[in-house]
């Protein structure tokens, strides 16, 4: 993979050794799943993932990760190289990190005692369960209900869109607690996904296939102490783990992208037509070039998300809006592209460009749509 942006001073050498690291790792051990379905192929990369110890950056030093807190160009770099070489590898890690996020960030030492070890190491599948059918984009409109009866929480609801609905061991769930309206009254939860009352009731087909399900909750009691933070703290928690993971979203995007690009130039340089080749072509040439220039402004985002988050320690709710929408939105872009270089190859199914067309279209939508981030970065700078 293309890695002489790691010169950048975004980066320190420990970035650059990580990312060399995984790079030879991904090279070997990815892409080796072909002929199981999308749920047995998840399981066992967070398995491969666990064991060779990347999801260790996924949690905190303190409950089993490698590092003392979630370094965000860590997460993107991981998840560019992943995406690099296959989606659902990305997919598996970026999930450990976002289902256990609202653990790390707001749990009890005993819930992060009980779950981010097994996080880090493979044994425990997470899942984040925000969505639900009636409230995507407008988090503060969800329904779900967590009545408070003695030391139990009663949970009644539906949650959809659940990336590892299905295989999850446990979910992170919001839900209404009712202390005010809107966003003040939801409150951040840990379900054990074997919870009596918590029920996958459809699985979710689509583009590029992903373990993805609505979950339904009736009268499913948890302990009191499963509650991560203050009651009616839970969206602002919601906030700062998509605050983290939305850089990570664009990084996937910039490892597809790469991925396309490098697909292409090797097709343009050997695919002969008219008496040469089609990298001869200045329509070719243009192409290629727009690419390359989509990409080096989406990775320049991303990493100065990154970098802003890690180094300065600021809130970049701003920048990480951004990034995400750059990087997804000219991915698409690269992508289809390439597609079009391919020609009838480029539509085949299970052809590389194909899968990664398929691939990049839910990561425009999902963690907050293109037109959610838009609302973000304008909020933000009407705000001042
Ligand atoms: N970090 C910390 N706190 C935050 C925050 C952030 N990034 N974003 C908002 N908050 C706080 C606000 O400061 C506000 O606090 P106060 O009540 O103390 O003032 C509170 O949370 C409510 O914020 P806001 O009024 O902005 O909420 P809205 O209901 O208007 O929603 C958007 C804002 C659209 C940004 C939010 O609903 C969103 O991100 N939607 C997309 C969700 C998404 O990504 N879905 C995909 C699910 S995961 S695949």
């Amino acid at each position: 993979m293309e890695r002489s942006f790691l010169d950048l001073p975004f980066f320190a050498e420990s970035h650059r050794a990580f990312a060399t690291r995984l790079d030879v790792w991904a090279a070997q051990h990815l892409g080796h799943t072909h002929g199981l379905d999308v749920d047995d192929t998840c399981r066992q990369l967070v398995k491969a993932l666990g064991d060779a110890g990347w999801l260790r950056y996924c949690v905190p030093a303190s409950h089993g990760g490698a590092l003392e807190k979630l370094d965000s160009r860590t997460l993107c770099l991981a998840r560019e190289t992943l995406g690099y070489y296959e989606g659902l590898a990305d997919f598996s890690f970026a999930m450990q990190g976002l289902g256990s996020g609202a653990i790390g960030i707001a749990g009890s030492e005993a819930l992060k005692q009980r779950y981010l070890p097994r996080v880090a190491t493979g044994q425990a599948i997470a899942a984040f369960a925000l969505s639900e059918p009636q409230a995507g984009s407008d988090v503060a409109a969800m329904a779900m209900t967590a009545s408070l009866a003695g030391d139990t929480y009663v949970l009644n609801g539906e949650k959809t869109w659940i990336s590892n609905g299905g295989i999850a061991d446990f979910y992170t769930v919001f839900a209404r607690t009712g202390e005010a309206p809107g966003a003040r009254s939801i409150s951040a939860f840990v379900v054990d996904a074997n919870t009596p009352g918590l029920d996958v009731v459809a699985r979710i087909d689509v583009i590029a296939p992903h373990p993805l399900a609505t979950l339904r909750f009736s009268n499913c009691r948890i302990p009191v102490t499963n509650r991560l933070g203050e009651a009616g703290g839970g969206f602002k928690i919601a906030m700062q783990n998509l605050d983290i993971f939305r850089a990570s979203v664009a990084a996937a995007a910039l490892g597809f992208a790469r991925r396309a690009l490098d697909e292409a130039v090797k097709h343009a340089k050997s695919r002969k037509m008219f008496g040469q080749t089609l990298a001869d072509f200045q329509l070719t040439q243009a192409a290629l070039a727009d690419m390359a220039t989509s990409i080096d402004s989406a990775m320049l985002l991303t990493y100065r998300a990154a970098w802003l988050r890690d180094v300065k320690g600021e809130r970049t709710t701003r920048e990480a809006a951004m990034a995400k929408m750059v990087a997804t939105e000219e991915a698409q872009k690269v992508i289809d592209r390439a597609v079009q270089m391919f020609g009838g190859q480029g539509v085949t199914s299970n052809h590389p460009v194909e899968k990664l067309y398929r691939e990049i279209r839910a990561l425009r939508i999902y963690e907050g749509a293109t037109e959610v981030q838009k609302l973000i970065i304008a909020r933000e700078l009407l705000k001042g």
